[in-house]
């Protein structure tokens, strides 16, 4: 069971190699916004937002001692949230949103293959001293992670927690 999810990841990140390869353009921009044509898949946690449906905006740091601030959060189902990500550090880093056991299967890949590329609507990778957005729509409900991916980040805590409350419940 673990090997085959091992393997997905494999294949989805080699998938993003390929297309990123084929579909090259400069991806850290001026205002860091992702090219136009976003692949629209439902997650568990969610889906890749319009820009143009932003409700909130939430501004995220993250640093060199493997921090993210703020580290909880909670939205209600169906916000689309403009995540404005800083990298205070002098490190790459990146926020992955996913569930718990999918950001532990993916970062165990990160850490056994540490040069491999991924790139996906819920993911920012930001160099030092940059700053990126991030627009996701939250419509599961549900707790969730966010945690950079990068090898040794993760096992060091570059973790948060992503709090959904359901719509019905407001
Ligand atoms: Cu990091």
């Amino acid at each position: 069971m673990k090997h085959q999810k091992t393997l997905k990841l494999i294949a989805a990140c080699a998938l993003s190699i390929s297309a990123s390869g084929l579909f090259a353009h400069g991806n850290e921009g001026h205002d860091g916004a992702k090219p136009a044509a976003v692949k629209k898949e439902q997650k568990e946690w969610g889906v890749a937002g319009d820009a143009k449906s932003v409700t909130r905006t939430v501004t995220l740091t993250m640093d060199d001692n493997m921090r993210f601030t703020p580290d909880k959060l909670a939205f209600k189902q169906g916000e689309t949230v403009r995540f404005v990500i800083r990298n205070q550090g002098k490190l790459r880093h990146e926020m992955v949103i996913g569930t718990r056991q999918d950001l532990e299967a993916h970062a165990a890949m990160m850490a056994k293959f540490p040069t491999m590329e991924h790139d996906e609507p819920y993911m920012a990778h930001v160099a030092a001293g940059k700053q990126q957005d991030l627009v996701w729509t939250f419509n599961r409900a549900g707790e969730f992670d966010f945690a950079c991916l990068i090898a040794g980040h993760f096992q060091a805590g570059m973790v948060g927690k992503i709090s959904v409350t359901a719509r019905a419940s407001q």
